[in-house]
């Protein structure tokens, strides 16, 4: 993994409709990622947040909530991205709601000819605004990587698609709505549902995960979604979904991935400071991120 890092603050909580996870990238800041890190001898540049533009009331259609803020902050989020993959640097992206992967890939992915990408998470992301039952953005970002969805989302930084269906592997579904089932068919997307998981444990799952996506992808993005895990441990995001990994399955998983040494940028999203418990969740997702970034147990 590149020694050099640049994190990004992406404090976006217009992609859904819970107030809060717009405090993600400070609760990750203030739970130690940077010094955390540091220890691990990487040379981190924190470059700050992104600068989200508030609605006033602008009414939208409900089928696609806050569209115009939402484009706006992907569209200065891709190109530091772009720039900062220009200059050698590892992004590493806080959010903020999961509607900032569709900024994040848009930047990462022109650097790439296969980009995979590992969606750890408990939903699957792959809505459009024909299928989501919420009009959130935050449940589309994985459809609009993979060109589907509404042009001026699938068409940011002048590119799409951004991610092929082949090069994905989705982790820890456990809530997946129709269409997004229907995708996954349609497009053969390979998901390990919590049900994979528990018949094959999390070691054989990421054995598995890592050879296909090393035979096929010249580099891997992880979008880290704190609510793939179990709410019970990690209980301060917007969208709970009960019966998720737990840490010591996610440490396994980031572990494994820090061996692979496949991983070629991270996001951390979904982070609400105000549902959690003391910073429990902001504090977990550092725990990961030593792994993924090196941290040994011995
Ligand atoms: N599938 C539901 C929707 O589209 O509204 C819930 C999405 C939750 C998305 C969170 C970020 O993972
Ligand atoms: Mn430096
Ligand atoms: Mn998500
Ligand atoms: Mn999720």
């Amino acid at each position: 993994m590149k020694n050099k890092i640049s994190l990004i603050g992406v404090p976006m909580d217009l992609g859904q409709s819970r107030r809060g996870v717009d405090m993600g990238p400070s609760a990750i800041r203030y739970a130690g990622a940077i010094e955390r890190l540091q220890t691990l001898e990487y040379d981190i540049h924190d470059l700050g947040d992104i600068p989200i533009n508030r609605p006033g009331k602008i009414e939208d259609d409900g089928k696609l909530k806050n569209l115009e803020q939402v484009i706006e902050a992907n569209e200065t989020l891709a190109k530091m991205v772009d720039e900062e993959i220009q200059k050698g640097a590892f992004p590493l992206i806080l959010g903020g709601d999961h509607s900032i992967a569709i900024g994040s890939l848009a930047g990462i992915s022109k650097h790439y000819k296969n980009l995979g990408v590992i969606w750890y998470d408990a939903h699957g992301d792959l809505n459009t605004s024909e299928t989501s039952p919420s009009g959130n953005i935050h449940g589309m970002p994985l459809a609009v990587s993979l060109g589907l969805g509404h042009e001026k989302l699938t068409n940011l930084y002048n590119y799409t698609p951004k991610v092929k269906p082949e090069n994905i592997v989705i982790i820890g579904a456990r809530s997946l709505d129709p269409g997004e089932r229907e995708l996954i068919r349609e497009k053969g997307i390979k998901v390990y549902t919590m049900h994979e998981i528990d018949r094959m444990g999390m070691s054989a799952v990421m054995e598995e995960t890592i050879s296909y996506l090393r035979e096929r992808t010249d580099g891997v993005h992880l979008s880290l979604d704190l609510d793939g895990l179990d709410p019970t441990e990690a209980p301060g995001v917007g969208t709970p979904v009960l019966g998720g990994m737990t840490y010591r399955e996610s440490h396994l998983a980031m572990e494994m991935l820090s061996e692979s040494d496949i991983i070629t940028s991270l996001e951390v999203v979904e982070v609400n400071p105000i549902l959690d418990e003391k910073n429990k969740t902001a504090t977990l997702a550092v725990g990961l991120m030593g792994s993924l970034f090196g941290e040994k147990l011995k």
